[in-house]
C-alpha cells in the first residue's frame, strides 16, 4: 500500500470511529433520554467530524450524523404507495365497547383470557420508516394509509430517528411523530408575538413542521418519535417486538404495559387519565394489542382495521356552550384581538367564560357566528379556545372586524402575509394604557399601587400619556383626583420614585419591545451596557446571542430605530430612571446556570424567586429541559417535577436554593 492509500485509509477509519461514537451519544441522549457525556464533549467530538469530512468530501456518506439537514427545499414531495397498508384503529369511546371487544377476541381464540398490550396513543402525525441493510431510506406520511408523502428528509431531522440500526436489517417500523408540549407553547408564543396564525394542538404543529417543504424548518422544531409497529424478524409477540424495535435503536414509549387479561388494561387506563397532564406530550387515548402474533393473524383484519387491535378515545377536555358576543381588544403593540365571550360553562374544573379567537382569519375559517353554539377546549394552561361550531340557530349573527379602531377610531393595518390586525395610532387611548400598565407591573418597573384602574384614571384625565410622564407627577395632579387622599397620592409617587433604581434589565423589558420577554432583556441587557448603546442599533449586532433569534433582533432594530422611543428614553434618563449596567454589580454565584421553579414557595413568591436568580447572574426559564441545571420544587409540584426527574435533572428544596444564594 503506497503512502497515499495508507492515509486515506487511516481518515476512512477516523471518521467511521467518530460516527460510531456520535451516534452511539446521539442515541444516549435523544432515545434514552441518558446522556454519559456533556454537551461541550458531544459538540467537540461532532465538530472534528465536520472538519474530517470538509478535508476529505469524497467520504461523506448519506448516514453521516453530519447529514442530517441535507438537500435543499423541495418543489413537491414525492407521492409513495405503501408496500402494505397502514391500517386504521377502531374506536371504543367507553367501556361496554372495550368489553365487546376483548369478548369477540376471547371467542374467536376459544380462551378466557387475553394478554393484551397496552400503549399511549399518541396525538400526532402516523408516519412510515423504510430501512434498507440498517440505514434509512425513506420515511412517508400515513397519507390515507395506501398512499402518503415522502417526507424523507424532514424526518432525517429528527435526532431520535437513527439514521442508522445496530444490525444491517431491511425493516420496515411505524410510529407516531409529535411535539412535546412545552416546545408547542413555546412555540405558538414566538407565533402569536410575530403575528403568525397559531397551531390549534401540538398535532397540528407537528404535521405543519413535517409539511414544510424546505428541511430547515422541520430541523429547527424539537420534534421527537415514539415506534409502535415494525415487521420484524421472527419474534412470537407484539412485546417481543418493541424490545427488538429498541435494541435496533429506536425510540419506544417506555410507558407500553403488559397486561394480563382485560382486568389490567382497565386499570392502565384509569391510571393514565389521571396521569397523562403529567406526561410532556399529549395523548388522546389508550391503544391495545392482542400481544401474540400467532394470535393476531389468527383474527385478521377487516378491510380497514385490525380485529387484533382496538383504541380507547379519552373524552377531550371539551364542553359546549354559546358565544353571547364577540368584542375586539386593543393589545399594547395595537393588535386587534377578538374575543368570545361565552356563556358560563365548567370546563375540567374550571368556569370558562371568555376564549380567545385570535384573529380573522381564524372566525371565518371555523365560520364563527355571534349566538352560535360551540365547543371549547382548555389544553394546559393556554386560555380556552373555541375548537368548532357544532350550529348556528336563528339568531346567528356574523361578527364584522371592525375597520377602524374601537377605542381611538383610527386606522387599522394588516401587513401582508400576516393573520394579526393592528391599530396604528401609537397614540391610542388603548395601546397608551396597555403600555403604562404593563410598564408598571411586578416583572416589569414593578410600581406599587399603579394598578390597571388607577392607570385608566391618570390617562382619561391626561395627567400622563406616556412612561416618562410618571415621573412628572406631583401631588397636587393626583389630589384633582376623585378617589386620591393625600395618603395615598403620597404612596402611589414613592413607588414612582423607587421604580427609579430598578436595574436597567427590567426596564428593557417594560419598553414593551413586541417579542422582548423578560428573560431576552435580560439577556439583551448582560451583552450591552447601557439602553443608550442600542439606540439605532442593527440586528446583526444582537442575533449572535444566544437564546436571541433573527425576528427578535429585527424588533429590537425597529424599536431603537424610532426617534420617538429614543425621545422617551432619553426623558427617563433625565428623570433619573437607572438605564445603565449598576458597576457596583454584586457576586454572581449563580452566572450561566438555569433554574426552573415548580410547585409554590413558602418563603417567596415565583417571580421573586425568579428575579434573585437573575440578579444572581442566573436564568430563570419556565421549561425543563436537559439544558436545565436546577429544578426548585415547591409544595405540590407539578408536571415540571416529573419531568425533571426523567431527564435526570437535579431537583433541589426551596431551602437548598435559599442556601444556593
Ligand atoms: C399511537 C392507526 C396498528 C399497528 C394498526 C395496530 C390509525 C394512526 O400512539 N397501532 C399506537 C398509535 C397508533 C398504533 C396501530 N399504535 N395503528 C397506532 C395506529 N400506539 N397513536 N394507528 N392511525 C396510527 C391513523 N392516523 C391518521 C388517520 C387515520 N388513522
Amino acid at each position: 500500500m503506497d503512502k497515499l492509500q495508507a492515509q486515506k485509509k487511516n481518515n476512512r477509519l477516523l471518521i467511521y470511529g467518530l460516527r460510531l461514537q456520535i451516534n452511539h451519544h446521539n442515541h444516549l441522549y435523544y432515545v434514552l433520554d441518558k446522556p454519559a457525556i456533556s454537551d461541550a464533549e458531544y459538540d467537540k467530538l461532532f465538530k472534528k467530524l465536520v472538519e474530517l469530512e470538509k478535508e476529505f468530501p469524497d467520504l461523506v456518506t448519506p448516514d453521516s450524523p453530519t447529514q442530517r439537514i441535507g438537500g435543499e427545499a423541495l418543489k413537491k414531495f414525492k407521492s409513495v404507495t405503501h408496500k402494505t397498508p397502514l391500517l386504521s384503529l377502531d374506536n371504543a369511546m367507553a367501556s361496554p365497547e372495550l368489553e365487546a371487544f376483548d369478548k369477540r377476541v376471547r371467542e374467536a381464540l376459544g380462551k378466557d383470557k387475553i394478554d393484551y398490550v397496552a400503549e399511549l396513543k399518541m396525538d400526532g402525525l402516523a408516519v412510515s420508516l423504510i430501512y434498507k441493510k440498517g440505514k434509512f431510506v425513506t420515511g412517508a406520511t400515513r397519507g390515507d394509509g395506501v398512499h402518503g408523502e415522502d417526507i424523507t428528509q424532514n424526518l432525517r431531522t429528527i435526532k431520535s430517528i437513527p439514521l442508522v440500526l445496530n444490525e444491517p436489517v431491511d425493516l420496515e417500523v411505524r410510529g407516531e411523530v409529535y411535539l412535546p408540549y412545552n416546545d408547542f407553547i413555546k412555540h405558538n408564543e414566538e407565533r402569536k408575538e410575530a403575528g403568525e396564525a397559531l397551531f390549534a394542538n401540538p398535532r397540528n404543529a407537528a404535521a405543519g413542521s413535517l409539511r414544510q417543504l424546505d428541511p430547515k424548518i422541520a430541523a429547527s422544531r424539537p420534534l421527537d418519535i415514539f415506534l409502535y409497529y415494525g415487521a420484524a424478524n421472527n419474534q412470537q409477540s407484539h412485546y417481543e417486538t418493541l424490545q427488538y424495535l429498541k435494541q435496533l435503536g429506536f425510540k419506544i414509549n417506555p410507558n407500553i404495559k403488559l397486561c394480563s387479561g382485560l382486568d389490567q388494561v382497565q386499570a392502565y387506563i384509569k391510571e393514565w387519565d389521571k396521569q397523562r397532564e403529567t406526561l410532556d406530550y399529549e395523548i388522546d387515548g389508550i391503544v391495545v394489542k392482542v400481544n401474540n402474533l400467532a394470535a393476531q393473524r389468527e383474527l385478521g383484519w377487516t378491510a380497514r382495521a385490525p380485529r387484533w387491535a382496538i383504541a380507547f378515545k379519552y373524552p377531550p377536555m371539551q364542553a359546549t356552550t354559546v358565544i353571547e358576543d364577540i368584542k375586539v381588544q386593543v393589545g399594547r403593540t395595537g393588535a386587534i384581538t377578538p374575543v368570545a365571550y361565552l356563556k358560563p360553562v365548567r370546563l375540567a374544573g374550571v368556569l370558562v367564560q371568555r376564549a380567545t379567537l385570535h384573529n380573522e382569519d381564524e372566525i371565518k375559517r371555523k365560520d364563527l357566528k355571534i349566538n352560535d353554539q360551540v365547543v371549547v377546549q382548555r389544553a394546559g394552561e393556554v386560555i380556552p379556545e373555541v375548537v368548532k361550531v357544532l350550529k348556528h340557530t336563528a339568531d346567528s349573527k356574523e361578527f364584522k372586524m371592525p375597520t377602524t379602531c374601537p377605542v381611538c377610531a383610527g386606522e387599522l393595518f394588516k401587513p401582508e402575509g400576516e393573520a394579526i390586525t393592528r391599530c396604528v395610532n401609537s397614540a391610542c387611548p388603548a395601546q397608551v394604557k396597555e403600555r403604562i400598565r404593563h410598564f408598571a407591573t411586578r416583572v416589569a418597573m414593578d410600581i406599587e399601587h399603579l394598578g390597571p384602574a388607577i392607570v385608566d384614571q391618570l390617562v382619561v384625565n391626561k395627567l400622563i400619556k406616556d412612561v416618562a410622564d410618571l415621573y412628572d407627577l406631583e401631588l397636587a395632579d393626583l389630589l384633582k383626583l376623585e378617589r386620591f387622599a393625600e395618603k395615598s397620592a403620597q404612596n402611589l409617587l414613592a413607588s414612582i420614585q423607587a421604580s427609579k433604581n430598578q436595574p436597567y434589565d427590567r426596564l428593557l423589558y417594560a419598553l414593551g419591545i413586541r417579542m422582548v420577554g423578560r428573560n431576552t432583556a435580560s439577556l439583551i441587557a448582560q451583552h450591552f451596557d447601557s439602553l443608550e448603546d442600542l439606540f439605532h442599533i442593527k440586528a446583526d449586532k444582537l442575533d449572535h446571542i444566544y437564546g436571541v433569534g433573527p425576528k427578535v433582533a429585527q424588533s429590537v432594530e425597529q424599536f431603537f430605530a424610532q426617534e420617538e422611543n429614543i425621545k422617551l428614553i432619553e426623558r427617563l434618563k433625565e428623570s433619573g430612571v437607572t438605564i445603565k449596567t449598576n458597576q457596583t454589580k454584586g457576586p454572581q454565584p449563580l452566572k450561566g446556570k438555569t433554574f426552573v421553579f415548580t410547585g409554590s414557595l413558602e418563603k417567596m413568591s415565583r417571580s421573586e424567586a425568579e428575579e434573585i436568580v437573575r440578579k444572581l447572574g442566573g436564568h430563570p426559564s419556565s421549561s425543563v429541559s436537559k439544558q436545565t441545571n436546577y429544578v426548585v420544587a415547591g409544595a405540590e409540584p407539578g408536571s415540571k417535577y416529573d419531568k425533571a426527574k426523567k431527564l435526570g435533572v437535579k431537583i433541589i428544596s426551596e431551602e437548598k436554593f435559599r442556601n444556593l444564594l
